[in-house]
């Protein structure tokens, strides 16, 4: 049997991790660490940038949220990042990683995360990033009129990637009023457990 273990934090790359790895009910061993904190140099060997998720399979580690969901994935079945649609289901995940969720969790590490030590955002600062938010979420409430999901009229990871930083929309004062759609798609995301709360019952 394979030693399986995921690491993780409760922020946004590791957070949609853990979700995959709830919503498919991966066989690996849940871990909350610290790894910018008292489990750092512990962990360097395993993930030299010091970030979570990490995915630690018989010692074998792998780091990226992207690859950690298509391993867990493709143990699964392959269903949750099916072959038939990995090129648009790629898209997406690219869009997320270089558009959208940039603009997100910029608007929730500067009016949330880094609050508490670094103070209030510069608002020039913050305008510049809904600026880019407002220009990306125009593309995906547009995509999401039309279809319930991003990817074959189906649920898949296209979807958790780009929904990434939408759990932290509240705190982190992403504006979402007006995007009725993609509102719509992400409260049929929280109606999916793992998604809605995918640290239910672990640390
Ligand atoms: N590109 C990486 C980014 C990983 C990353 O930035 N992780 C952050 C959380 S979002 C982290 O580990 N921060 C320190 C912490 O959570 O304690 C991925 O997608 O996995």
């Amino acid at each position: 049997m394979v030693d399986r273990k995921l690491y993780y934090t409760h922020n946004i790359n590791p957070r949609v991790a853990v979700a995959v790895a709830r919503h498919l009910a991966s066989p690996v061993e849940f871990i909350r660490y610290e790894p910018m904190g008292a489990d750092r140099d512990a962990f360097l060997a395993l993930n030299p940038n010091s970030l979570a998720p990490l995915l630690v399979e018989d010692g074998k580690p792998r780091w990226e949220a992207d690859s950690i969901a298509l391993r867990l994935s493709r143990l699964a079945g392959g269903d949750f990042w099916p072959d038939a649609h990995a090129e648009d289901i790629q898209m997406w995940v690219s869009w997320s990683a270089h558009h959208f969720t940039v603009a997100g969790a910029g608007l929730v590490w500067h009016n949330f995360t880094a609050l508490s030590w670094m103070g209030p955002p510069d608002p020039v600062v913050v305008a510049g990033i809904e600026q880019d938010f407002h220009r990306f979420a125009a593309i995906l409430d547009q995509t999401l009129a039309g279809r319930p999901w991003l990817v074959g009229n189906r649920l898949t990871y296209a979807d958790f990637r780009v929904a990434s930083a939408l759990p932290f929309a509240e705190p982190g004062r992403i504006p979402l009023e007006g995007y009725r759609n993609i509102v719509a798609w992400h409260d049929r995301l929280n109606a999916i457990d793992a998604w809605r709360d995918p640290f239910a019952g672990i640390d």
